[in-house]
């Protein structure tokens, strides 16, 4: 355990605010270690309260857009939506944590509601075990945000994260507060060295004359909604918030950002199944929406150059087409 690092402060939207690097350090006290989800879901108000107090001087506070340099000889572990499902996080991060070292951890967006039954409340105990993550290995774990975590700009339904919160230790509405405005602190989407551009749903559709990576560091109100909300003209679960993207938008895309392949999550029925010629890969990682193609992370490369989908590894989760008894019961 080393110096705890200043806290980022909060002092605008943290969209806005200035980023607080990452230094790498461990960030818990003596006798502090990783909360595990059933761990979570036991605490006392106080001591809910005394975690968010450590997360919020300890999870790093992201610009909106983070380009991650080649990293040889390391993978990412790329999770889709969890929507609350801890179970197949878990799943997932039990990958990045065999060798912290030498891989990375992405998560797609989309932490927070519409939880399973078998994981009592859920979204609280989802996002609270990442945010111990991303404290812990800020520079290896990335918390990208969806359109659930993105409620305060553009309010989404159902939204569940408060009613948990209350039904967890009370109603006291500054708890609320406080775990959103940590996954606020995560980047809208990034890139990494081995051409793959990350993001929950889109990329900006009409940047105009603003030079890449500016259109996604400081995004117009569309362009915020195009990434969080985007979802692509192939998909059948047309939301219709934003315009859906078209193939020839993303190969423009690609071609200014210098990226090869779209990796994303947001759209349950293209679960696992290249789109766009290989260019769009869509995950999910919640047992919600397994029937529509499993419970999958993906391998990605962050040392050598992907060019399609074929470069990265789809990886079914033990989860897939599992219950299990709910917590406290
Ligand atoms: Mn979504």
């Amino acid at each position: 355990m080393g110096r705890p690092r200043p806290s980022p402060g909060n002092s605008g939207p943290p969209h806005l605010a200035v980023v607080d690097e990452p230094q790498g350090s461990s960030v818990r006290g003596e006798g502090d270690r990783l909360l595990e989800p059933p761990e979570l879901l036991r605490l006392e108000p106080e001591a809910a309260d005394e975690l968010l107090d450590r997360l919020i001087a300890t999870v790093p506070l992201r610009r909106p857009f983070v380009g991650v340099p080649d990293a040889p000889g390391t993978t990412a572990t790329v999770f889709g939506d969890t929507h609350g499902d801890w179970r197949s996080t878990l799943a997932a991060c039990t990958r990045f944590l065999a060798d912290p070292g030498r891989s990375f951890l992405v998560g797609l967006g989309d932490y927070i509601d519409r939880a399973p039954a078998d994981c009592g409340e859920g979204s609280v105990a989802n996002a609270l075990y990442l945010l111990q993550l991303a404290a812990e290995y800020p520079d290896r774990v990335l918390l990208i945000q969806g359109n659930h975590e993105t409620h305060r700009k553009i309010p989404v339904l159902p939204h569940e994260l408060p009613e948990e919160v209350d039904q967890l230790w009370g109603p006291v509405e500054e708890r609320y507060w406080r775990l959103l405005e940590l996954l606020e602190r995560g980047p809208l989407a990034a890139t990494t060295g081995s051409g793959a551009y990350l993001a929950h749903g889109g990329f900006p559709l009409a940047p105009g004359d603003v030079p890449f990576p500016q259109e996604l560091l400081a995004p117009t109100d569309d362009g915020l909604a195009e990434v969080v909300w985007g979802e692509p003209a192939a998909s059948r679960s047309h939301r219709g918030f934003v315009r859906p993207f078209t193939e020839e938008e993303l190969d423009r895309f690609r071609r200014r950002s210098g990226t090869s392949v779209f990796v994303r999550g947001h759209d349950p029925d293209l679960t696992g199944r290249p789109i766009y010629h290989g260019h769009c890969l869509t995950l999910h990682t919640s047992r919600l929406y397994e029937r529509f193609g499993g419970v999958v992370v993906a391998r990605l490369p962050m040392g050598e150059r992907v060019e399609d989908c074929s470069g990265i590894q789809i990886d079914h989760l033990e989860t897939e087409g599992r219950s299990y008894p709910e917590p406290g019961g």
